[in-house]
């Protein structure tokens, strides 16, 4: 390999003159922007186990009223960015937030998509674009770009939900922000009804929905189904997967990151490739362990992790009888998009 010169090995004065005309040399830099092979991941593997965190997050309902905190959220971060940059990943933003029984969370809009993926708790809603959509654990809700969005809870119990969102990418291209407004009308008509089966999708007289949206709420019942369906009806299936996508284009359900569910067979062991974009896993079901690189997590109901990009990932199936269940997301659309997605194997 060249050997390239170091910044120090420049004239001190040189080095001042260049400063002053705010100019850089590349070089001494250029191993840094560009290393061999493989991209330098701030990304660390991270696991949240879901029981040592929600009484945290318990807390922080007694702590911060809803009205101090607009949303009450604890951010899932990941070290290797430092912790109060708030990211998983490159692109992805990770919390659990939780919603009080009687507690409302304002409306408002911005540029980061959103989706939340229901962990506990019944009884609470989201309202996107005048849709209200009701949320049971599993249920996947997208907020896309600019989609107004307001949360509130009826039912008696806590609620709590993940959220995960493009922040880091967007507030990066400085291009992050939000509106604050009104209580939202509720209007008729529920995407998810409209779309409850593969294959149909409603049509007017003339042409297709118009919404660039239109669905919103992927119940977990559904998606559940689709996977079992799919592994009964194809036994020697290896990875027994279904993508939440927009169900009038079948692209990817967001523009920026991807949603997935998979569903490990009892004992079932899941080699993936390398890919370039990072993973988050959390489970929805059962249990399972998540080995990246050298390391293993051991998922527990509601449990979080995430994987850096380029990495090896194991998925296993820690029950012999049961199923079990994962929600994913990464980073895949925005890599394709980029035309840098890769897989390694
Ligand atoms: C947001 O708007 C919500 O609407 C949750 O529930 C988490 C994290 C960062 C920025 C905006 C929500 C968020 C967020």
């Amino acid at each position: 390999m060249l050997d390239l010169g170091r910044l120090e090995d420049l004239p001190q004065a040189y080095r001042g003159q260049l400063e002053s005309l705010n100019l850089v040399p590349l070089w001494p830099s250029l191993r840094s922007v560009l290393p061999p092979d493989l991209p330098t991941r701030r990304t660390q593997p991270v696991h949240w186990p879901y029981q040592a965190l929600r009484p945290l997050l318990m807390q922080a309902g007694e702590l911060t009223p809803i009205e101090k905190s607009e949303r009450r959220v604890l951010a899932l971060a990941n070290p290797g960015h430092g912790l109060e940059r708030m990211q998983a990943s490159a692109a992805m933003y990770l919390g659990m937030q939780l919603l009080l029984p009687g507690e409302w969370a304002p409306s408002h809009r911005h540029t980061p998509n959103a989706i939340r993926m229901v962990v506990e708790g019944e009884g609470a809603w989201t309202t996107v674009d005048g849709e209200q959509c009701p949320m049971s654990r599993g249920d996947l809700i997208l907020t896309p770009t600019g989609a107004w969005h307001e949360h509130g809870h009826d039912g008696a119990r806590p609620v709590v939900w993940l959220d995960v969102l493009d922040l880091p990418l967007v507030h990066f291209l400085e291009a992050s922000y939000h509106v604050q407004g009104q209580r939202q009308r509720v209007a008729p008509g529920h995407g998810d009804r409209g779309y409850a089966r593969g294959g149909v999708v409603p049509t007017r007289v003339f042409g297709r929905s118009r919404k660039a949206w239109p669905m919103l709420r992927y119940p977990w019942a559904d998606a559940r189904a689709a996977l079992l369906s799919l592994a009964q009806d194809r036994p020697g299936l290896e990875p027994v997967q279904v993508t939440y996508v927009n169900p009038e284009t079948g692209g990817d359900a967001q523009a920026i990151l991807g949603f997935y569910a998979l569903m490990l067979r009892p004992g079932q062991t899941l080699r993936l490739p390398a890919r370039s974009p990072a993973t988050v896993f959390h489970q929805i079901e059962g249990e399972s362990e998540v080995t990246v690189e050298t390391g293993t997590f051991a998922m527990d109901n509601a449990d979080t992790c995430c994987a850096p990009g380029f990495a090896p990932i194991t998925l296993r199936n820690r029950s012999a009888r049961e199923p079990a269940f994962l929600f994913v997301a990464d980073e895949a659309p925005l890599h394709r998009k980029l035309g840098l997605y890769e897989e390694r194997r």
